[in-house]
Parts: C-alpha cells; structure tokens; sequence
C-alpha cells in the first residue's frame, strides 16, 4: 500500500522533471550538440569508468558520454540524454536522485527501494563485516533484508539461524537459502516486487549467482574461485542494472576484496544499529558515547533484553574501544 503510493509518487515526480529539464537540458545544448536527436528521459544500466550505458524509454541502449559540468552518475540514475548517433549518445542532465549508497566516498547506485545484504557459509560471515555493510546502508536510509547463501554447505542450520536471531531481533528479515541446492529460491522471488533491488556484500557469497537464478537467461558469468589463490576469476567489476521479466530490477555490485574497508565516524556507527534508534537522546548526559557512562539508556536497554547484547558488543568492537 505505502510502497504503491511511494511509486506513484515517484512516477509523477520524474515526469514533472522529466518535462522540466528536458526542455532545459534541450535549450542549452542546441549549440553544443546541433546535430543530436530531442532530449529524451533513460535510465542508467551501468558506468565503466566515463562511460555511461543509458537505456532509452524505448528499451533501446546507448553508450554515453557524460558533460562535464554534470555530476557522475551511476547504475539506476534518471538521466537526460540525446543521442548522437552509432548507439551513441551524450547525457546533459541528472534527475534527482530519490536515494544514493556510497561506499568510500565512491557513489555505487542510486533511486534503490530494497537492499539486500547478502553473505555465505562459504566465505563465511564476519559479524564485524556485515555490521560495516549495514552501517553504510542504514546511513543512506535505505530498507534493507539479509540473505544467508549456501546454507547447504553448513552441517548445522540450527547454529546459523541462532546465530543471526540478532539481526531478526534488531528487525531485519533473514532469508536463509541455497543457489546450488535449489533452497528457497521461490520464496525470495516471491518477496522481490515491482521495485529495485540491490545485491551487496563480499566477493564470492553468491550475488551474481543469485540473480542469474531471480532472471533465467541472463547467465551472469560467476566468481569461480580457484582453490590455489582464493582469488575469483569472474568477480563482478561494475555495478549493473537488470530488468526482472516480470517486473522490477536487480542491481548487481561488486563485493569487496580483503579488507577495503569503509572509514565509518562514531555518529555513523551509532545511527547504523538501527534497534538502538528509540534511545538515542535518552541518556542522561547529552554527549553519552554508551560506552561507560552512567545512566545510559542504550545500556539500560541492553540489560533489559531489548537490546541483544552481542549487537551492543559488536557495536563496542567497531568504535574501536
Ligand atoms: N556451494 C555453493 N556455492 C555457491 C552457491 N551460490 C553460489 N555459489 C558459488 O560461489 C561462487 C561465487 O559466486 P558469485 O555469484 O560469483 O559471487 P559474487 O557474490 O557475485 O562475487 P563477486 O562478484 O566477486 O562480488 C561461485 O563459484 C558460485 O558457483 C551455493 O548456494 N552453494
Ligand atoms: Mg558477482
Ligand atoms: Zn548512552
């Protein structure tokens, strides 16, 4: 209900910049760019370095250039852009971006509706990782659900599912499957809508995998890790916009390599355990760091079992005291 009316919502908000800037981008151009075709609304699919590949309203791809002047944009961007001829096109102009994720200061996608934070039994999940990842993702406001990969490499689902109750009792929903053995694959479908999606998380826990799965045909090629150097061959390097033939997108994104790791800020940190929320500004001291002071009323919850202790502590491990 809420999402139908924030699509709506968002439809009509594009067509009336759309329109705008289009007329804009249209009139500052015609010096520019005499012989290019009208402006016309794309959507970006993904960026290798300069290189924009923008889809037209008509399905049509063209490979672009982007004006200088005009910030960069990314996998999942509305753009203006003309076309130039030979699939080629120049963009002019960058629609307001609903929502944006940055890792290190480098923008990875925009307009997202659901993020999916995705880890395996094999790599096998860091606390301290996935924190970091839902940190980033808390901070650019985006919705986000967890998705455990591989579950039939573990001998003991038991210990998995206790082990992410934390993230269930901080009110994410966990999703437990397997690509390989066909496990609840169905049921993820089931829970992708009409939206966009973005698959994140470390190298080799099966993002790619997963989406060849969610759209048949598509046989992304995957990260087959050889055994010798750990080092995937086919590792994901730009993060790319796919249509779901019934309805709404993928985006698949790079995951990270060893320890490339975001420089997070306290504040960052804080507002990214997204359960601690209700008693920020509840501490008796103003300046409370939830670390040592009296009367802290995270602390408080934590003792009252509202707070899961193990996040409290993973929250302690990375503000690093
Ligand atoms: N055992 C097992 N292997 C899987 C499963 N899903 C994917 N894999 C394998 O995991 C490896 C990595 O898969 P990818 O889909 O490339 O992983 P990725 O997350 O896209 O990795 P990057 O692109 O490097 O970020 C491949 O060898 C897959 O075949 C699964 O459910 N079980
Ligand atoms: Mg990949
Ligand atoms: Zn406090």
């Amino acid at each position: 209900m809420s999402l139908t009316r924030r699509q709506q919502w968002r439809i009509e908000k594009i067509q009336a910049e759309r329109i705008a800037r289009a007329n804009k981008a249209a009139d500052n151009s015609e010096d520019v760019l005499g012989d290019a075709g009208a402006a016309q609304t794309g959507l970006v699919i993904t960026r290798y370095g300069q290189r924009l590949l923008v889809e037209a309203e008509s399905g049509e791809l063209y490979q672009c250039t982007g004006r200088r002047n005009i910030e960069l944009s990314v996998a999942g961007d509305q753009v203006i852009f003309q076309t130039v001829g030979n699939g080629e096109g120049v963009v002019t102009a960058l629609l307001e971006r609903d929502n944006l994720l940055r890792r290190s200061q480098k923008v990875i996608a925009a307009n997202i509706d659901q993020l999916w934070l995705v880890v395996a039994i094999e790599p096998h999940y860091q606390f301290e990782l996935i924190d970091r990842y839902l940190v980033v993702a808390e901070n650019a406001g985006l919705p986000i659900n967890i998705v455990v990969n591989k579950i039939e490499l573990s001998q003991n689902i038991d210990q998995i599912k206790q082990d992410f109750s934390m993230y269930e009792s901080a009110g994410y929903l966990v999703h437990y499957l397997s690509v390989k053995a066909q496990t609840n694959i169905a049921e993820l479908k089931a829970l992708l809508n009409d939206t966009t999606h973005i698959f994140l998380g470390q190298s080799g826990v099966g993002k790619s995998s997963l989406i060849n799965e969610l759209i048949p045909d598509l046989n992304l090629r995957v990260n087959e890790i050889s055994a010798k150097s750990k080092l995937g061959k086919h590792t994901t390097t730009n993060t790319t916009l796919y249509h779901i033939p019934s309805g709404g997108d993928l985006i698949d994104s790079p995951g990270i390599r060893e320890f490339q790791l975001d420089d997070l800020t306290d504040k960052e940190i804080l507002s990214g355990f997204k359960e601690f929320k209700p008693f920020i500004g509840e501490c008796k001291f103003r300046n409370c760091a939830h670390i040592k002071e009296p009367k802290c009323a995270i602390k408080t919850a934590v003792k009252a079992g509202t707070i899961d202790p193990k996040r409290y502590h993973n929250y302690l491990q990375l503000i690093d005291v």
